[in-house]
Formats: structure tokens, C-alpha cells, sequence
């Protein structure tokens, strides 16, 4: 989507494909009423109903019916668009839509939809700012029960209405700062220099929190990475197994099993797992085994917990926790002793003592695995909490900009510099809300929409 044209009226199945009781195509633009006139039969003309009404009537080439249809009218400004609009229900047959669609499309001057036009036009129509339309993007491409509260949370206003307040805030402050400059020559201070501070800190602690939030809001969004790792046949393939319910991965007594790195996605309590089974580390010259455990260095490398595994007649190797660790220094690392049922004879100062084959501290591990994804977090439902990393990073950009601002009042800089600074802050901010954003971060986020949203 290069250039955005919003004259063009435009056509999609907003429906997936495939066979269904019903199918939807949407219909949005100046033209839509007249185009769907041309070939709906009905009792009256579409162009003549009231926004908000649904219409039976029969969808017909000169030739052919082609299908009794509803037709849904929505009047400019009260659509999803904001333009005129109309929803065709058909009988879920991809044949049937593409007919309609086609017929339309050589009877009018209408377009087929970019990925995402639907949405981008709500957005540049005003109905909805960017961070919501890009929570509609969430909704429909959420997996967990959670996630989706946190979509419908970004939709219905919450972290847009949380940007608006603080960019208030800072518009509030500019709007003395810039006054001050048009009195520079009479050197002015219209805001005292320590209330000042306080205040920009004050927006600037706000901005930390919903930082803060984004390692929770990620975990929301994008679910939380558990790397099965240890020597060979401490037993990973089988707690994947256990905590997937089904045999997912070879299990044996044979060391080296595993090669491939094997991922399983299950929802605890509504929050999204991924675990990720790899093969034992250890050296090896097969060349075979080699590349699964070069597999395993890299599943580490993206994980966000490290269920370190140990037998329960050997313990833990030292120099592969070190390795884990300088893989991925930053990741939570949990001991986890397997085969418990064999009897244990020793303390090895793990976290967890589990029984792949009986299930034995299982239960435990699992609670144990919620509270480290999400204990750290104080956040509920209620807070804005930011799941996109697009979002984090003008938060950033915003957060960093205030604390130079913050520095040049300190060091009894020209306010010029403080000026701009805070300029950047508010500008950040409203990148986030898609008041400033470049066409091109515009493009990008709706092409990765789907047709007909
Ligand atoms: N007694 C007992 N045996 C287990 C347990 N978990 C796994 N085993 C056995 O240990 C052996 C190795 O299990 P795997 O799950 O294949 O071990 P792994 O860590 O995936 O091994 P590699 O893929 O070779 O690295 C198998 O014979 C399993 O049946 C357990 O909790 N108790
Ligand atoms: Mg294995």
C-alpha cells in the first residue's frame, strides 16, 4: 500500500476462505451503495435504506441469480471505516463470493482491498487512533484467553487514553517552556526551575511504568519461551511429552535422541507456554547430533526460562549451567531434578523435583512456572499495559528525551535545548497514538492485516 487513496471505494471477503454457512464481503467507499444497487434485488434500493438496517434480497447477473443475500447498510459517518458501507452475507461458498465480488468489480468503479485498507481507513477517517487499530490486529490474532483481554483492553481505549493523558501533561509544560522562549531577551522564567523538574520527572516515572509493563505485556502477547535443557537422557523429551498429554517426541534410553529442536504450545490458566524440547548437550563428533546441539545453543539463546534438567542420580553439570548462562546471560535459569520416582539419595540444591514418568511434582513445577512468568509483574487487567514493541520503543525514545531535558535545566542550559527535548517526548508519544507517524510505519503495520479487515 504505497499511496493511500481513500476516494477509491474498495471490495474484500472479510471472512477466511473456504466453505462455511455464511461468507461476509465488505464493501466500503462513496460507491459502495450505487455498486451493490446495480446488482441486488431487493424491495428497495440500498441507496435509499437508513444506516443500520439489513436488507433480503437477491444478488443477480443479467443472466443468473446468483444467491439470496443480506445486505447490512451503514451510512457514512457511523461504519467502521467512517464511510459508506455495506456487509453482504452470502452462503459460504468461496464460488459464490468470488462471483459477487467479481460482478461488482466489472459493473463498478470499485477496487479490491489492500490487506488491512478496512482498518487503515477507520483510522484515517478518525474513528479510531493508531494503537487501537493495531489492537484490532491483536484481537483477531490472539491465541489465549489472556491475550485477548489485553487486545480488547488496546481497543477499547486504554493505553491510548493513558498517551493522551501524559502527552497533555507535556503539551502543558511546552506550552510554558516555548513562551519563555518568545520572552528570551528578558530572560523570563514563567515555571520555577524545581517545580519544573518535578514535573517532567513525574511524566517520566509514568512513561518508566508503562515500560515496565512491556515484559509483562510481551508474555501477553507473545507467550513465554520454556527451553528444555540438560545433558542427554536426563529425560526432556518426556517432560514435553507429560506436559503436552501425547507422545510429541521419540522417547528412549539411547543418549542423543533428540535432534531436532521440537516446539509445543500449551495455555496455563489462559496464558500461552511454549516449550521447547532440544537435544542433550554434550560433545560430540556426529556430525548428526552436532547440529542438534548447535539447534539447542540457539533455542536457548531466545529463551525466557531455562528448565535446567538433572538426573536424580547424578545432579547438575557446572560447566553446562555455565554454558546455559553464557548463552543467554540475561534468562532465568531453574533447577529441575527428573526421575524422582527412582528414589532420591542426595540434595543437589535444585529448584524442582519432578517424576517425568509418574507425574510426580509436576503440579508443583506447573504453578511454580506460572509465578516465574508472571510474579515480578504487579500489573491487573485494569492498567495500560504495553504489549507492543513498537509502542515500547517511542515510549523509550520519549523517556530518554525528558531526562535530557531534565539535564540541560540541571545544568542551566539555553531553554532552546529543554524546548526540544520535550518537543521530542510529545512527539513520541504521539507516534504511539498515530498523530505523527511517517507513512511508512503506517504501511507497514496495516500490510501485515488480513484482506478484509
Ligand atoms: N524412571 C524414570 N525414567 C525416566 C523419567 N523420565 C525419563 N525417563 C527415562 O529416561 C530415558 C531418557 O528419556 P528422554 O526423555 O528420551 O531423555 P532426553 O533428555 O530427551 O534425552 P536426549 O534426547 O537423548 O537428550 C528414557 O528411557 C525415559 O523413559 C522419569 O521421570 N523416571
Ligand atoms: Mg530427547
Amino acid at each position: 500500500m504505497n499511496t493511500v487513496r481513500l476516494e477509491d471505494t474498495i471490495i474484500a471477503i472479510a471472512t477466511p476462505p473456504g466453505i462455511g454457512a455464511i461468507s461476509v464481503i465488505r464493501l466500503s467507499g462513496s460507491d459502495a451503495f450505487e455498486a451493490i444497487d446495480r446488482i441486488f434485488l431487493g424491495k428497495s434500493k440500498i441507496k435509499n435504506s437508513k444506516s443500520h438496517t439489513i436488507h433480503y434480497g437477491k444478488i443477480s447477473d443479467a443472466s443468473e441469480i446468483i444467491d439470496d443475500v443480506l445486505v447490512s447498510v451503514f451510512k457514512e459517518p457511523n461504519s467502521y471505516t467512517g464511510e459508506d458501507s455495506v456487509e453482504i452475507n452470502l452462503h459460504g461458498n468461496p464460488l459464490i463470493a468470488n462471483k459477487i465480488i467479481s460482478l461488482i468489480l466489472n459493473k463498478s468503479k470499485v477496487r479490491l482491498a489492500e490487506p488491512g485498507e478496512f482498518t487503515q481507513r477507520a483510522f484515517l477517517n478518525g474513528r479510531i487512533d493508531l494503537a487501537q487499530a493495531e489492537a484490532v490486529a491483536d484481537l483477531i490474532n490472539s491465541r489465549t484467553s489472556v491475550s485477548l483481554r489485553g487486545a480488547r483492553n488496546q481497543l477499547d481505549g486504554l493505553l491510548s487514553s493513558k498517551i493522551v493523558d501524559l502527552r497533555k501533561k507535556l503539551v502543558d509544560l511546552s506550552s510554558f517552556t516555548e513562551l519563555e522562549l518568545d520572552f528570551a531577551e528578558e530572560d523570563i522564567q514563567l515555571i520555577d526551575r524545581v517545580d519544573l523538574i518535578a514535573k517532567i520527572n513525574d511524566i517520566s516515572d509514568e512513561i518508566g511504568r508503562l515500560i515496565e509493563s512491556y515484559t509483562f505485556g510481551k508474555v501477553i502477547k507473545e507467550g513465554f519461551n520454556v527451553v528444555l535443557a540438560g545433558e542427554p537422557n536426563v529425560g526432556k523429551s518426556s517432560i514435553l511429552n507429560y506436559l503436552v498429554r501425547e507422545s510429541r517426541a521419540i522417547v528412549s534410553h539411547i543418549p542423543g535422541t533428540t535432534r531436532d529442536t521440537i516446539r509445543e504450545e500449551i495455555s496455563i490458566d489462559g496464558f500461552l507456554f511454549r516449550f521447547y524440547d532440544t537435544a542433550g548437550i554434550r560433545n560430540t563428533d556426529e556430525e548428526i547430533e552436532k547440529e542438534g546441539v548447535e539447534r539447542s545453543r540457539q533455542a536457548i539463546k531466545n529463551a525466557d526460562l531455562i528448565m535446567f534438567l538433572g538426573d536424580v542420580n547424578v545432579g547438575f553439570s557446572k560447566d553446562l549451567e555455565i554454558q546455559l548462562l553464557e548463552l543467554n546471560p540475561s534468562v532465568r535459569l531453574v533447577k529441575v531434578l527428573n526421575k524422582i520416582d527412582l528414589g532420591i539419595k542426595r540434595d543437589f540444591n535444585e529448584d524442582f523435583k519432578i517424576s517425568a514418568l509418574s507425574g510426580m511434582g509436576m503440579m508443583e513445577f506447573v504453578d511454580g512456572l506460572k509465578t516465574m512468568a508472571f510474579s515480578e509483574s504487579t500489573y491487573t487487567e485494569k492498567d495500560a499495559i504495553v504489549t507492543n514493541i513498537r509502542h515500547m520503543n517511542c515510549l523509550v525514545k520519549a523517556k530518554e528525551a525528558l531526562l535530557n531535558s531534565i539535564k540541560s535545566v540541571e545544568n542551566d542550559l539555553s531553554g532552546e535545548f529543554m524546548a526540544s527535548d520535550l518537543r521530542i517526548a510529545e512527539m513520541s508519544l504521539a507516534e504511539i497514538i498515530g498523530e505523527v507517524t511517517p507513512e511508512e510505519i503506517l504501511n507497514n503495520i496495516f500490510s501485515k492485516f488480513c484482506i478484509g479487515k
